[in-house]
């Protein structure tokens, strides 16, 4: 790991980590390397916020970077694994709720791990999840949600996909804020997760 890396990701010097990016992959750096250099950042961003060095507007920020980070080492990545994917998964931030920074950690560490992730955004109706469920045949639904009022979207979104007959196909994982096992058995979700390390987790077991 690029401790320079880290500490200015860390620090949301966004040009300065695109850059250092760019110039890593041209120079031949894994892109395992800078991932977890990119996740290590995440994580003092995390606290930073916890502990009320950072606001709002900045864990915005730290997302954007990530995502763009992960924007120029995605292409390199694919080219490597494109032939041994693990397994398919959608992604969803559930209808009335457009909190995506949570939902977007985890599609970028099921990605980093093999698994081929279809992002349908955010406040997504139940009817969108099912038809990309007919279209990717997917092995794990992950439902986001850091709203109260996500609860009973979820548990709509899953009582969609058990009327459209999907539901023994499927494995579904929940997670975001306010979520914990209580609300896991309240939308009769599979798994509740309660961080990235815990959806890819979720995912290595299912498939
Ligand atoms: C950032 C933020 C926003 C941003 C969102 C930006 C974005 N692009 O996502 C903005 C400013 C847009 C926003 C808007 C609102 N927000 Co807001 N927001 C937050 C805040 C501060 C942080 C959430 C976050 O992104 N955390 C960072 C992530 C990385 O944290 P994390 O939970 O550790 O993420 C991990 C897990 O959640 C897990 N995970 C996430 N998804 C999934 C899915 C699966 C399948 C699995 C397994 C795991 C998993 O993995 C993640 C990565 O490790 C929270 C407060 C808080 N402390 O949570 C309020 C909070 C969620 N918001 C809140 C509210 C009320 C709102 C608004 C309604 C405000 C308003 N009046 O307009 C609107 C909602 C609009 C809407 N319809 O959704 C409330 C919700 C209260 C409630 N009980 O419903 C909170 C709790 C703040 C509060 N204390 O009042 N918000």
């Amino acid at each position: 790991m690029d401790e320079t890396f880290i500490n200015l990701m860390a620090d949301l010097k966004e040009q300065e980590v695109l850059g250092l990016t760019k110039e890593k992959i041209a120079r031949g750096v894994s892109h395992i390397d800078i991932l977890d250099s990119a996740r290590a950042a995440m994580e003092i961003v995390g606290k930073r916020f916890e502990t009320g060095e950072y606001f709002l507007p900045d864990l915005i920020m730290a997302g954007e970077i990530l995502k763009g980070v992960s924007e120029i080492v995605k292409p390199y990545i694919k080219q490597e694994r494109e032939v041994k994917k693990k397994g398919r998964v959608i992604m969803a931030t559930v209808e009335g709720d457009i909190h995506d920074i949570g939902k977007d950690i985890v599609i970028f560490m099921l990605d980093v791990n093999g698994y081929e992730v279809y992002d349908l955004g955010v406040d997504v109706p139940a009817e969108r999840i099912v038809e990309k469920i007919k279209e990717v045949s997917p092995q794990v639904i992950g439902l986001s949600g850091f709203l109260t009022l996500a609860f009973d979207a979820m548990k709509r979104t899953i009582e969609e996909i058990e009327r459209a007959g999907l539901r023994d196909r499927t494995k579904i994982m929940i997670g975001g804020g306010q979520i914990d096992e209580r609300v896991r058995e309240y939308v009769r979700a599979d798994a509740y997760g309660k961080d990235a390390i815990a959806a890819v987790n979720l995912c290595r077991k299912w498939i």
